[in-house]
């Protein structure tokens, strides 16, 4: 007996530690920053919401798109579903009760039975007057668990779900089978079909009331409700908030994960709606695999009319999106930046060049949309501005092409951290002037905005991106032609550079130098593309250790880490792609 319980003991005590910590699925670091749905830089926004600052924050109504389905408040007030859910987003008591005009007879209640309970119980459904009905158990999860909770007045949602026999509640023939996305603060939002119940379960719920401390195998969400451990990265909304599913280095079963270490369930893949911030969920290859798969997962298409969610995604379509980081994708592969190819016309309508009186182009620069091209703070002097031009359109430095444009700079605005020792914040503002004194903007011919990323998550290690630039090459001789090269994101860079690295760079190279940026590269981008090949400036040249050196990649200012306080200056209609 004694060895048998030492057996089982050194059995259990690795594993013991393993579930306690749960490192397979969960990234630590990440957990630790309290992500939610509400964490733009890990998922997008509601429509009725727009990204500053990293969060999502409610909309005026007046933003809202103007066309959209006209549905009815529990206020009785009839207006269109993005501007319900805005208001109702900044905390007034108003929410959504039923699609169409408001009219007197319509009613929507969800009670508890037993009728005393607070927090426990069969979810009912009252509509139009009609009997009270009670929810199916029939796919009742913990998103709908989610929503009935809310409803109910539980902001944080379900503890529990469980089903009960119908035996327990023999005064109703039928039960309403619903299903939700998790998002909804009513019942009413979701899909609710009405069903004979014969042998079915009936849906009850565990609210969540008091916090309490999780258990070593449980998992503490951002709004402190306690999940099993098992339940993260598992594409269910478990918590409520999604803090379950923002964080995972992989997801469980079939789930997909996005780059941004989000997992979502598998039916999102491929349903016209992009739920990965850059957009691996909706690319051909993954439909492709999907349809391969075989339609497991094709009922809840017939009545999705019913839902609020098809006119959530409605909405999504109509908002406006900024044209930007569409370039012509024609490879000139023409030999030899250090190691690179040289650019043809179109293929980066983005790259700028930045001249100072009396000198030869000695820094690139970006065109990000408006008036405004980003490029290194180490170009560039506040003092200067007058002296500068901005050159667009332009592919050689000696062969003056008609489509160059050359635009005055107006203003300067370098970041007011940058250290010219360390050069920690290298980055920079060029305002241009519109050539047409009668225009506001400066839509340089030729050119197209890149777009500027807003989270920190959208690229990683080992992606591979494109830096261009008129600097040296490997010969290190002077280049006229716009050279490009491959290089691949590096997650080690304070190993490489020590103390020399700091927060707001990132290192970009090949294992062999083989291909990096120069002397005279300085403020141009390294761009990196989304799955539908939309350009992102990732990175600004800024330094390195030489050029093309092995263990020595070129460093580069994280353009990502700056969103905010680009767009403090350009405003952020000018650079979000999305919410605008
Ligand atoms: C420079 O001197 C410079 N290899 C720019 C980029 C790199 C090194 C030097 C990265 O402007």
């Amino acid at each position: 007996m004694k060895s048998l319980s030492a057996l089982v003991f050194i059995l259990c005590l690795p594993l013991g530690i393993f579930q306690q910590k749960d490192n397979t699925y969960l990234i630590e670091e990440c957990v630790n920053n309290g992500y939610t749905q509400n964490s733009c830089e890990k998922v997008f926004c509601q429509p009725w919401q727009r990204c500053v600052d990293g969060s999502c924050f409610c909309k005026l109504p007046y933003q809202c798109p103007r066309n959209g389905t006209l549905v009815c408040s529990t206020e009785k007030r009839t207006l269109n579903y993005c501007q319900l859910k805005s208001l109702e987003c900044q905390r007034k008591k108003s929410r959504f009760m039923n699609r169409g005009r408001c009219s007197s007879q319509e009613t929507f209640q969800v009670s508890l039975k037993p009728e005393n309970a607070t927090s426990t119980g069969i979810i009912q459904v009252e509509v139009n007057q009609s009997p009270k009905t009670p929810v199916c158990g029939f796919n009742w999860g913990m998103n709908e668990a989610n929503v009935a909770c809310r409803h109910l007045g539980f902001p944080e949602g379900a503890d529990r779900t469980d089903t009960v026999d119908p035996k327990e509640d023999s005064d109703s023939l039928e039960c309403l089978k619903a299903r939700c996305r998790g998002i909804e603060t009513s019942l009413a939002e979701c899909t609710l079909t009405r069903v004979n119940k014969t042998k079915e379960k009936v849906a009850k719920v565990v609210c969540h009331t008091t916090h309490r401390e999780c258990s070593p195998r449980e998992f503490r969400c951002v709004n402190r409700k306690c999940i099993p451990s098992v339940k993260t990265c598992n594409g269910v909304n478990d918590c409520g908030d999604l803090s379950d599913e923002v964080c995972c280095k992989a997801c469980r079963g079939k789930n997909f994960h996005c780059h941004s270490d989000v997992c979502i369930p598998r039916r999102y893949v491929c349903d016209n709606e992009v739920d990965c911030l850059t957009g691996e969920d909706e690319t051909r290859q993954e439909c492709d695999k999907k349809r391969a798969e075989g339609n497991e997962h094709s009922e809840g298409t017939e009545d999705a009319e019913q839902s609020m969610d098809e006119e959530r995604r409605k909405i999504k379509t109509l908002l406006p999106q900024l044209q930007c980081g569409i370039a012509n994708h024609t490879v000139t592969r023409q030999k030899r930046i250090v190691g690179g190819f040289t650019a043809g016309k179109d293929e980066f309508p983005w790259q700028v060049a930045i001249k100072d009186v009396g000198t030869r182009v000695n820094c690139g620069g970006v065109y990000i949309g408006g008036c405004w091209v980003l490029t290194a703070a180490h170009c560039v002097r506040e003092s200067r501005a007058h002296t500068y031009l901005v050159w667009t359109g332009m592919l050689n430095t000696v062969k003056q092409e008609d489509i160059i444009e050359a635009f005055q700079v107006v203003k300067v605005i370098v970041h007011e951290k940058y250290n010219t020792k360390t050069y920690e914040n290298d980055i920079a503002l060029l305002e241009m002037k519109p050539r047409d004194k009668n225009q506001s903007t400066c839509y340089p011919r030729d050119s197209v905005p890149v777009c500027v990323p807003w989270s920190k998550y959208m690229f990683k290690g080992g992606h591979q991106c494109k830096v261009s630039g008129w600097g040296l090459n490997e010969e290190f001789s002077t280049q006229f032609g716009l050279k490009w090269g491959y290089i691949s994101l590096m997650e080690n860079c304070s190993e490489i550079y020590g103390n020399r690295y700091f927060e707001g760079m990132e290192c970009a190279g090949t294992h062999d130098g083989s291909v990096d940026s120069c002397k005279g590269d300085s403020g141009g981008p390294l761009v990196c593309f989304d799955s539908n090949n939309v350009g992102y400036v990732w990175g600004v040249v800024s330094w390195g250790e030489n050029c093309g050196e092995k263990g020595h990649p070129g460093v580069y200012t994280k353009v990502a880490h700056y969103f905010s306080w680009i767009g403090r200056h350009t405003g952020l209609n000018h650079i979000s792609r999305y919410n605008l």
